[in-house]
């Protein structure tokens, strides 16, 4: 018996408990019982990873009914399922996530502690599956758990690497990547399907033939394949008995690769085979927004997409399914152009397998994609290179210059004489190589295209694809990003969660925007000392953990300064650790008396690709800053700088909540959204930042008195870089400035190396592409502005208590809520 299924927006209080894991000794019953039977272990010898694997199979068995109940229903209402494509899920810990979906918190904590155990400890015991490097996979993780919680079918497809993000460690205050092993204590969440494997090819080489009616066909002879093995995870709705599914594909040798080698007696070179096979999905490329062209990384977009279109169409649709209405069942979400492969293999199985004809085929395709761009970086936009793609997918490559030629007679078509135009919108780029310009593929190829904030959205059609935007103006579309409120405000800050819902009930949840209803109590001192309140809990709960973490010190009563996302030039940390130097200098060298001094510590969090020298560089100079600052005593502790190491989404979740000030200062017109930006906004801290990605609207949203706007806007940045961008003058004319960046240059933070970090000064005194220097004083202003509103507690408050009750347009599930209506044409199942 499932027991009715609760609508979302019920208060958890008063929900009526169902099912035989709904009382406390239904639960410690299955728990034992895992723990004997699944771990092998009594209760009395059971360490506490054994007993964190029996409660997550505890509650995953709750689940379970739940999720084939899901399965069954979604197949047999035939409805139309969002296939979300991406490369990357950042999921964090699943745990947590699934008690509360699943209301089973109270229980287990009580059911624990009748076992002589502790739910908090048993949590801290899982190890975050980090299968994504930032924004683009933690939005991909909150969009599926939106639409859950909505009640939209729905299957994320991507891979199961079976090393995720590295984990970070600093040496000397450098980081140094360790391998992510987040495998190896058991993954009790997964479910493998080795018997509904996909066989995926690779290489070879295209045959064309006649068919029985004369038509001419393509073959396709590849050289070499992999297996796909399906590993199922389960996406549970909050508190709505809807569970769909995240289906990760690992890697495995098929038979037909390693055993002629086998026979042959070369046993060694059958194991390297079959260790060259699942290469494919050993590691997540930990590159964020700069994608590296490697081939590996080709082959794990090719793996992923084709595994995932065969699972949908053969498996998940009857069989006797006309493939010309799959655009009534399916739309394939490409989350940036990793997955954009998938267009020209689509066309590939309509084709080659199905028999259609090439309008056919192209009708279909065009009318099951939709594509999202997630930045503005040129060098983010992949180009595969045609000698690499068409090496490793001959008969693709054929199919994208056919697409390229029709795409190009339209636009010859439409702009007759306007051959630099065509040439413009070719999907094949001739230099610095020939290559793919997958965005352009995408975009031709979708029904909608879409940026992830109003600004970036109106700069994506401005400046990266003006021509197609001109030629399609309908296609494009803006749908700012969001985050989950259950993760990151119900989850993560459970004190204010339940101010919130004792204030205004617990609709919230699924309806974020009635966080509006909390704006009238920002004027009340009883509802802000409550609020104050609950960020000192925060911010005490935060202590306790980097104490034990990573043995740093949190001083009480300072501003909490907050800069975590991953490290990039263009999102500017180097500007951030500028102003921390400054303040600084300016007590060191007697300017400033300390006294005057606003009581902060900076926290920074950031991981930078192992082979992004300038990111690596940046910090170690951060950790060698912090080490410096933090330890001078003529600070007298007024100012501290952290830097944990291993930023993810679980010490986020600790972060964000006690957060006082949060730093969003990219240069405007490179971040595409950010989310970071929400989810401090949503947790009551204040932004400071440029207007760049989604700030914009939530500047817009929060008002202007309760935001910290500083810097250029995007089309003064323009001008600036037009006019010729000149970072050394800034240095010259800017005393506090020049005297920051000379301290660091003078060694005193390197033990008198004068050189250590010349990489970083010079770069930014010579070239600095993103504009520090020349923001830098606008930059210290509106940190002054921080210090005056932050020494009145009572105003500071009223704007962090503004800031929550004016975020509630940054969930996901309205972000979902606009894919659905203004993109996908799904319908939420009833
Ligand atoms: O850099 C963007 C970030 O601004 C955005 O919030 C996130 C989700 O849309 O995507 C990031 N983009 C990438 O990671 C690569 O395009």
């Amino acid at each position: 018996d499932l027991g009715p299924a609760r609508t979302p927006t019920h208060p958890v209080a008063t929900a009526p408990v169902n099912g035989p894991l709904f009382s406390v000794d239904g639960f410690v019953k299955e728990f034992i019982h895992e723990l004997n039977t699944a771990q092998g272990v009594a209760l009395a010898r059971s360490s506490v990873n054994d007993q964190y694997l029996a409660l997550a199979r505890t509650v995953k068995n709750y689940l379970m009914a739940r999720w084939l109940d899901t399965n069954r229903k979604t197949r047999e209402a035939k409805v139309k399922t969002v296939g979300y494509l991406s490369a990357e899920y950042l999921l964090g810990r699943q745990l947590g996530n699934a008690l509360l979906a699943s209301d089973l918190n109270e229980i287990a904590d009580k059911g624990l502690e009748l076992c002589g155990l502790d739910l908090v400890t048993l949590r801290n015991q899982e190890v975050e599956p980090g299968l994504g490097n930032g924004g683009l996979g933690r939005l991909a993780a909150c969009f599926i758990d939106s639409l859950a919680t909505m009640n939209v079918p729905c299957i994320g497809y991507g891979i199961r690497y079976e090393y995720g993000i590295f984990r970070q460690t600093f040496v000397d205050g450098r980081q140094v990547e360790q391998p992510d092993t987040w495998l190896a204590l058991g993954s009790p969440w997964e479910f493998p399907h080795p018997d509904a494997s996909v066989q995926v090819n690779f290489g070879g080489h295209t045959e064309k033939y006649r068919d029985a009616d004369g038509k001419e066909r393509t073959h396709w002879l590849p050289d070499w394949n992999v297996l796909g093995v399906p590993y199922n995870y389960m996406v549970p709705g909050y508190l709505n008995g809807r569970v769909n599914t995240l289906r990760l594909w690992s890697a495995q040798a098929t038979k037909a690769f390693d055993l002629p080698t086998f026979n042959a007696g070369d046993y060694a070179q059958a194991v390297r085979a079959q260790t060259f096979a699942e290469n494919i999905s050993k590691v997540l490329y930990p590159e964020d927004s700069t994608p590296q062209g490697k081939e590996l990384r080709l082959q794990q977009q090719y793996f992923f997409v084709a595994c995932s279109l065969r699972d949908f169409i053969d498996n998940e649709l009857e069989d006797d399914f006309d493939l010309h209405h799959l655009d009534e069942r399916i739309i394939l979400q490409l989350n940036d152009t990793h997955p954009v492969i998938a267009v020209p293999e689509l066309m590939r199985i309509l084709m080659d397998e199905k028999g259609f004809d090439w309008d056919e085929a192209w009708a279909v395709t065009t009318k099951c994609f939709a594509y999202t761009c997630h930045t503005l970086l040129p060098e983010a936009l992949e180009v595969w290179p045609t000698e690499l793609l068409g090496r490793l997918l001959p008969r693709h490559l054929e199919i994208i210059y056919a697409i390229n030629e029709q795409l190009l007679e339209e636009v010859r078509e439409a702009y007759p004489g306007d051959e630099l135009r065509a040439r413009r919108m070719s999907i094949i780029a001739e230099f610095p190589e020939r290559g793919v310009r997958m965005a352009y593929l995408a975009t031709y190829a979708a029904t909608k295209v879409n940026g992830v904030a109003a600004l970036h959205s109106q700069l994506l059609r401005d400046k990266v694809l003006p021509d197609f935007s001109e030629m399609w103006p309908d296609r494009f579309t803006n749908v700012t990003n969001g985050v989950t409120p259950r993760r990151f405000v119900k989850m993560a800050n459970p004190k204010l969660s339940e101010l919130i819902s004792d204030t205004i009930g617990g609709g919230w949840v699924t309806d974020l925007e009635r966080l509006r209803e909390l704006e009238p109590f920002a004027d009340d001192p009883d509802f802000r000392a409550q609020f104050a309140a609950a960020k000192d809990w925060n911010k005490r709960r935060l202590a306790e953990v980097l104490r034990k973490r990573d043995g740093i010190d949190l001083p009480d009563g300072h501003l909490l300064d907050v800069m975590v996302k991953r490290l990039h030039e263009y999102k500017r940390q180097s500007l951030k650790l500028l102003h921390v130097v400054s303040l600084y200098e300016q007590v060191i060298s007697g300017k400033l008396p300390v006294d005057q001094l606003t009581p902060r510590t900076v926290v920074f969090g950031a991981k930078a690709a192992p082979g992004y020298k300038m990111a690596k560089d940046t910090i170690h100079l951060i950790n060698r800053v912090a080490a410096t600052v933090s330890a001078d005593p003529r600070l007298e502790g007024r100012l501290k700088v952290a830097f944990p190491a291993n930023y993810n989404v679980t010490l986020a979740e600790k972060l964000i909540p006690a957060a006082d000030l949060s730093e969003q200062i990219s240069l405007a017109g490179m971040e595409a959204s950010g989310t970071g930006n929400m989810k401090f906004a949503l947790n009551g801290a204040l932004t400071i930042g440029t207007d760049d990605g989604a700030n914009v609207e939530i500047r817009e949203l929060v008002g202007d008195k309760h935001f910290f706007l500083f810097g250029m806007n995007e089309p003064q940045v323009a001008e600036l870089g037009a006019k010729g961008y000149n970072p050394e003058s800034y240095y010259e004319d800017n005393p506090q400035l020049k005297a920051a960046l000379d301290l660091v240059l003078s060694g005193h933070f390197s033990g008198g190396d004068q050189h250590l970090f010349d990489a970083v000064v010079y770069n930014l005194l010579n070239s600095d592409r993103f504009m520090a220097l020349a923001d830098f004083q606008s930059y210290v202003d509106a940190q002054a502005r921080v210090e005056e509103r932050y020494a009145d507690t009572d105003a500071w408050t009223r704007s962090a208590v503004l800031n929550v009750a004016r975020s509630g347009f940054f969930s996901s599930d309205r972000s979902m809520r606009e894919y659905i209506q203004r993109i996908w044409h799904t319908q939420p199942m009833m």
